[in-house]
């Protein structure tokens, strides 16, 4: 048994998140951690919002709440949308807790004894208009890098570089639009990440096997230009983590703030002292994950994000940590994803174009939704949401393909030999080849999972759905019953075996789909099915069942021109 840590990009707190958000941080991370945990591994998810930073500041003023309480709300809301799409998370942390307060200002002081701050008196816009200084997204302009010209003080979302206020050509208030700006001086402090990038790169030369989306950026920025720059850790805002030397004072950064992106992926570990906390254990129970020194030698971390955010989980994070020279854990695997698009442009939350999470809950369950979106992951490239592709996929490979084979199994047989397994007959060539089958089928399944080649598994489990049914479609047994009922109750009970089967390795993917056919089986024996052999006979002749009702549901033209249409323009 192995200890698998795993971290989710934590979204920030402005807001409902789009499918996109979805299936580029948190869906894959979830499904890896049911995947792990179904193998009976021991595994810690954890996944927060993100609190701090002009995102936040900027949607409470929008909403006319006070930040405190907006956090607060959104977080809920958040956590019951999470719950809705069946997030496993072990714990949903927030960054603004004490938990983090501590660890961050810890780190800081740490960085600071390494002699890796530095006080910089740094020139940054003052909005005379707005009366203060428009650190990150408080500014908008033209990217110098690619000439986007909504990029943003903090980064480009096109090119994906980090950037600071002063890079942006013609640059505009995110609060008034107001071009009135001029530039005045503040103190901030300074992480020397330059001091840190031969160290860096030789971490991240390290990792043969990360995705070449992830080494790619990480190299980019790395090398870009004059390279890695040193980068202000702290900001002009009043809501945030105060700037502190661990709990001292520090001289000449009263008033300051943590810059936003210092502090969320330090969530992360603080997130796993929140579970703790939450479960009333002690600081080892959270620190063997983490620490090194506390026995987080034997785990492997894995991180899951957007390429947006791998900049700062391969440079910024790593020197946070390698900086504060303390044994804590680095990443060991970085799983990146491209974006998802929607019919035809992009999915955006300031436009707010596309579905988001709690709308798509409001037309169908989760399961369809995750089917769709893993099955569809942008890994290699982009992807594309689209109405059609989503209509075809749920219609066909759930409701056709895995939703038919467990209705007419189960209706036939209560039909022709009751709501018991049947125990007739045995096991024939047909059955030897559709086990051996499945065997190496689950083999590749299990492979691509801990690969986390998302598309692929999905294609796989698709694969071993599909030859279900084609056993099915050979053998017959609504034609054989006429004949040789004992031989037809052998193939039944193995078709019913096989739903329990499929239960277990469709659980990452459909778990509310996974749990109806378990329990239809009258099982609850969720046992990985390594020896297929045995686990095709596991449901002992006699035990009853039920037929699930309503396992997947086809979606109609009608409803499907409705949806497009709906979501076609902006939301509120
Ligand atoms: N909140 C950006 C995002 O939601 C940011 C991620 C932080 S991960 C530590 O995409
Ligand atoms: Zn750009």
């Amino acid at each position: 048994m192995a200890r698998i840590l795993i971290t989710s990009a934590i979204p920030y707190i402005n807001g409902i998140k789009h499918l996109g958000n979805l299936v580029g941080s948190q869906l894959p991370a979830d499904l890896f951690a049911r995947y792990m945990r179904g193998r009976g591994h021991e595994v810690m998810f954890i996944c927060a919002t993100d609190e701090h930073g002009t995102p936040a500041e900027l949607a409470a003023a929008k909403a006319g709440k006070p930040v405190e309480a907006y956090c607060a709300e959104m977080h809920e809301v958040q956590a019951e949308i999470a719950r809705g799409f069946r997030l496993s998370f072990d714990h949903f942390g927030r960054s603004s807790s004490q938990r983090n307060h501590k660890l961050t200002q810890g780190f800081a002081a740490a960085l600071d004894a390494a002699g890796l701050i530095e006080e910089v008196v740094e020139k940054q816009v003052f909005s005379i208009d707005d009366n203060r200084f428009l650190p990150d997204r408080y500014i908008t302009g033209t990217c110098p890098n690619c000439g986007n010209t909504s990029a943003r003080g903090d980064q480009c979302e096109e090119c994906t570089k980090q950037l600071d206020p002063t890079d942006l050509i013609n640059p505009r208030s995110s609060i008034s639009g107001s071009t009135n700006l001029e530039v005045r001086e503040t103190k901030h402090l300074y992480l020397r990440q330059r001091s840190l990038r031969d160290k860096l790169e030789a971490w991240i030369d390290s990792k043969k096997d990360w995705p070449i989306l992830t080494t790619s950026i990480a190299k980019k920025w790395l090398n870009d230009g004059e390279g890695l720059q040193d980068r202000g850790i702290t900001r002009d805002l009043h809501w945030g983590i105060p700037v502190q030397k661990g709990d001292q004072p520090w001289p000449g950064m009263e008033g300051k703030v943590f810059y936003v992106w210092f502090d969320a992926p330090i969530e992360y570990i603080a997130g796993t002292a929140e579970w703790a906390d939450a479960h009333g254990l002690d600081d080892a129970a959270w620190q063997r994950w983490w620490r090194t020194d506390m026995g987080a030698e034997d785990v492997t971390y894995y991180q899951f994000m957007g390429k947006d955010n791998v900049p700062f989980h391969t440079l910024s994070f790593p020197a946070t940590i390698i900086g504060s020279g303390q044994p804590w854990k680095l990443v060991d695997y970085l799983k990146s994803f491209n974006y998802l698009n929607y019919d035809g442009g992009q999915f955006s939350t300031s436009q707010g174009r596309g579905v988001f999470m709690d709308q798509a809950l409001s037309i169908l369950p989760s399961d369809y939704w995750r089917w769709w979106l893993l099955s569809h992951a942008p890994e290699s490239a982009d992807s594309e949401f689209t109405w059609e592709n989503f209509q075809v996929s749920v219609n066909k490979d759930l409701a056709d393909v895995l939703g038919n084979l467990v209705s007419r199994v189960t209706k036939f047989c209560v039909s022709k030999f009751g709501a018991e397994v049947p125990a007739g007959g045995a096991f024939g060539p047909q059955e030897a080849a559709l086990i051996a089958d499945l065997g190496a089928r689950i083999a590749t399944y299990a492979g691509l999972m801990e690969a986390m080649e998302v598309r692929k598994a999905a294609a796989e489990l698709r694969a071993i759905w599909v030859i279900g049914n084609e056993y099915l479609q050979s053998s017959a047994p609504w034609t054989v019953v006429k004949t040789d009922p004992e031989q037809a109750q052998a193939m039944i009970r193995l078709a019913l075996n096989l739903i329990r089967v499929y239960a277990i390795l469709s659980r990452p993917f459909i778990p509310d789909a996974a749990a109806a056919m378990m329990a239809a089986m009258g099982s609850d024996d969720w046992t990985w099915p390594d020896d297929i052999s045995a686990a095709m006979r596991a449901l002992p002749a006699g035990q009853g069942f039920s037929v699930p009702e309503n396992l997947f549901r086809k979606i109609t033209d009608e409803e499907r021109a409705d949806w497009q249409s709906r979501f076609a323009g902006t939301r509120d």
